[in-house]
This record gives C-alpha cells, sequence and structure tokens, in this order.
C-alpha cells in the first residue's frame, strides 16, 4: 500500500484531542510495521511521558470502534490479572491507551483517519531479528505467558478484527481471486511461486481440518507473534507483549508458528538472496522452551502435538498473503519497492522448505521441552 507523508501540523492537530500531559517537542516516524503508521511523540518537559501515535490502517481494520473495544477488554484483563501476581508491574508489562478528552480510547480526524495513543514504553527495544538464545528465550516467554493469562477470558467477548485471518482455506480462497483477476499481468512473474503454494495446499489444511473436526479448541491468541511484537527491556528481559489488534480467537499453533517464523529464521522476513534462509535451532529451542514453559499446563496432547504443524503453516500463510497481494497490485501491505512483496514471497516459501526439511528435528525438540516441564506426579498418571 502507498501512503503520502502526513503533515506535521495535522498531526499535531490529532494530538490535541487526546490528554496528553506536558507538551510536545518533537514527532517522529516509529518501527517497522507493515500496516499502520506508528509516531514517537517526544515530551519537552522531562518529567512528563512520551507517547507512541498510531494511525489505524482501516483499509486493513474495516470497523476500528470494534477493534479498540477489543484492545481495551484485553488489556484490562492482563492488567487484573497482573495486578495478583507478585512481582509484576502491570504499567509496564501492558499496553495503556491514552484517552481523548472525550473519553474515547482513539480518535477520528476529517479525513476519516483513526488515531490512538499508547504511553511509550521507556527502555525498550524490538528486534526484526533475533540476535541471541536469551532473547529467543525471552521472546517465547513472553508470548506464552500472554497465551496462558488470556485463556480464562471469554473468548465469545472478543470481535474477530479481521474475519478468518489465518484461516488457510481463506487465504487459498483469496490467492485464486487475485490470480483470476491478475490485475497487472504480474502472475507470470510469480510461476514458481504459485506452483510452490498449489502443491502444499491440501496439506497446509491439517489445523483448520483438526479445528473443524473438533480436536483443537479455540483460544484467545494474538494472531501476530512476529518476534519485534514483544518489546524487551535493556536487560534482554521481555516486558510487553505489543500489536494487540488481531487478539481474537485462534489456535495456539497459529501464536507458535508465527514466532518460530520470525525468531529462527537466519535471514530477514524479506530476504533477497534466499541462501541465506536457515534455521537457528539454538533460538529454536529456547524459544520453544520458555513457550512451553509458560503453556505447556494448559494446553492439551493434541494442541501440543499440533505446534509443529503451525511452523510450517505460518510462514506458509505469509508467503501466500505477500504473493497475493503482489499479484493483487500491492494493495495492503506497505512495500517500498515495485516487487518487494513477490521478494518476501520467495523468502517466505524458502523458510518452508528449510522447516519442512527439518521437520523431524524441530518435532523432537518440541517433545522434549514437553516432556521436560511434566511433574512427577503426572509421569506417574501416564
Ligand atoms: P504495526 O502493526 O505497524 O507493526 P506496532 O503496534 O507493532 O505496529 O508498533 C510498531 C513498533 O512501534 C513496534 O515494533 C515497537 O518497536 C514500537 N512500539 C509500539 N508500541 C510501543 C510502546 N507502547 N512503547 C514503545 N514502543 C512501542
Ligand atoms: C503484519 O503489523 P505487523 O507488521 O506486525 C501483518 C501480519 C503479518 C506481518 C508480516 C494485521 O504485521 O499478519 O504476519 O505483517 N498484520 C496484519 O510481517 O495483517
Ligand atoms: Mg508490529
Amino acid at each position: 500500500m502507498k501512503d503520502n507523508p502526513i503533515a506535521e501540523q495535522h498531526i499535531r492537530e490529532v494530538l490535541s484531542h487526546f490528554t496528553l500531559e506536558g507538551s510536545i517537542a518533537g514527532i517522529s516516524s516509529y518501527g517497522s510495521g507493515h500496516i499502520h503508521d506508528t509516531y514517537f511523540v517526544k515530551n519537552s518537559k522531562a518529567a512528563c511521558p512520551n507517547y507512541l501515535l498510531q494511525r489505524i490502517n482501516h483499509n486493513v481494520f474495516r470497523n476500528v470502534p470494534l477493534l479498540m473495544e477489543n484492545i481495551e477488554q484485553v488489556t484490562q484483563h492482563l492488567r487484573k490479572k497482573l495486578a495478583k501476581i507478585p512481582g509484576a508491574s502491570p504499567e509496564k508489562e501492558v499496553l495503556t491507551l491514552v484517552p481523548t478528552y472525550g473519553k474515547q480510547s482513539f480518535y477520528c480526524d476529517i479525513n476519516g483517519n483513526y488515531w490512538r495513543v499508547y504511553f511509550l514504553l521507556e527502555g525498550t527495544r524490538s528486534y526484526d531479528l533475533v540476535g541471541s538464545p536469551q532473547q529467543a528465550y525471552e521472546g517465547g516467554k513472553a508470548f506464552g505467558r500472554f497465551l496462558a493469562l488470556l485463556s480464562d477470558l471469554d473468548i465469545d467477548k472478543l470481535h474477530e478484527s479481521i474475519p478468518d485471518f489465518h484461516n488457510i482455506e481463506n487465504r487459498l480462497r483469496l490467492f485464486k481471486e487475485a490470480m483470476q483477476k491478475n490485475p497487472l499481468g504480474r502472475a507470470e512473474q510469480a510461476r514458481e511461486e504459485i506452483a510452490f503454494a498449489q502443491q502444499r495446499a491440501e496439506e497446509m489444511s491439517t489445523i483448520c481440518r483438526m479445528g473443524r473436526e473438533g480436536r483443537l479448541p479455540l483460544r484467545v491468541t494474538h494472531n501476530d507473534t512476529k518476534f519485534n511484537n514483544v518489546l524487551l527491556d535493556r536487560f534482554d528481559k521481555a516486558q510487553c507483549v505489543i500489536d494487540l489488534d488481531t487478539v481474537m480467537p485462534g489456535y495456539v499453533a497459529y501464536d507458535f508458528g508465527d514466532a518460530i517464523r520470525t525468531t529462527v529464521n537466519k535471514a530477514a522476513e524479506d530476504e533477497r538472496e534466499l541462501d541465506k534462509i536457515g534455521i537457528n535451532f539454538e533460538f529454536f529451542n529456547a524459544f520453544t522452551e520458555g513457550f512451553l514453559l509458560e503453556t505447556s499446563s494448559i494446553l492439551t496432547d493434541e494442541e501440543i502435538a499440533s505446534l509443529s504443524l503451525g511452523v510450517t503453516l505460518l510462514p506458509f500463510i505469509m508467503g501466500l498473503r505477500f504473493l497475493t497481494d503482489y499479484i493483487d497490485g500491492d494493495n495492503y501491505y506497505k512495500t517500498q519497492f515495485p516487487e518487494h512483496n513477490l521478494q518476501r514471497a520467495r523468502a517466505q516459501f524458502r523458510l518452508v522448505q528449510v522447516l519442512e526439511e527439518n521437520r523431524e528435528l524441530l518435532q523432537s525438540t518440541i517433545e522434549r521441552a514437553t516432556a521436560s516441564y511434566k511433574t512427577p506426579l503426572e509421569d506417574h498418571q501416564v
């Protein structure tokens, strides 16, 4: 998706509707997300907080009031749960929205654009590429804990902010539609990738089928567990899971798979040189241990068995979505050059291939980590 830069004067006008303390020293673009426009808002008063402003992409999130209702519910629930955990700091570990003067969690400007403001979590960083096993372990713990803390939030209370988001059958349908329309004649350039997707369509539908057969419970899942959606503190300890727009009912394998996709890849999500794409097994092990530490007591055996299916499914879904957007004319993701989505699709499909080649090793790592968290009592019962 292409976008024009927004004038600072307009951004200042938008900010004037939020109950900010102090005054604004400067506003700058922030982060590397593919969806929203994010700005760092620096306070000129050292004693007052800095803020994180976002223009919500309402081409992607069609119903912003319902989306924001979800985020309010999820953050309230997390805050309540953390308040009961000794040593936890809800104000640091959960995103906090800054309300408007009209007590709303978002503001709609004269152009019909929606905006929201969070308190900036100071001293934190997000990483597009993981740098150490400790970071991977902390990421696993953070996303696992997120699931565990939300396991008692009633899924019926949440709206589906993007219907059928990770439903591969829906994604394959949209892919076929794009190929049939082929509005820019781009399908020709993507013949190999199209064949790759078609060969795997059936096999990649396993989680969907297991769900339909009632073998996998729907939980409140994050659904965008890219590694850069967890903020780490100065000591590389996980502090806060962010980017809550897609928190809605889903399967645990989706969250595990999407996080693994971005944690273990030795190269960037859009790597051009495909030979650089490979698996960092140490990071896989560390992330899995952190994730299962927090979740193994709530997950069913079938859910644990489904995790490795998520590991190949999520990069496949992302590759398919990038490919669909490429054929469609780049209407969804932000892109930096005309072939960007195709390059992203190629990189994700290569990652799928490498993960497929190592399926057994990855599966045995998951099994080992699961076994290590079983209590002796559970061992007796088995
Ligand atoms: P997108 O959906 O576009 O990825 P995110 O909500 O993930 O948007 O935000 C983009 C980036 O901004 C994140 O990767 C993170 O680095 C940073 N960020 C978001 N919220 C905060 C916050 N409250 N405090 C500090 N940094 C943040
Ligand atoms: C988008 O917002 P961001 O950049 O964290 C996308 C995810 C994809 C990801 C690929 C709402 O996430 O689903 O996995 O790009 N978010 C949405 O990098 O589509
Ligand atoms: Mg993000």
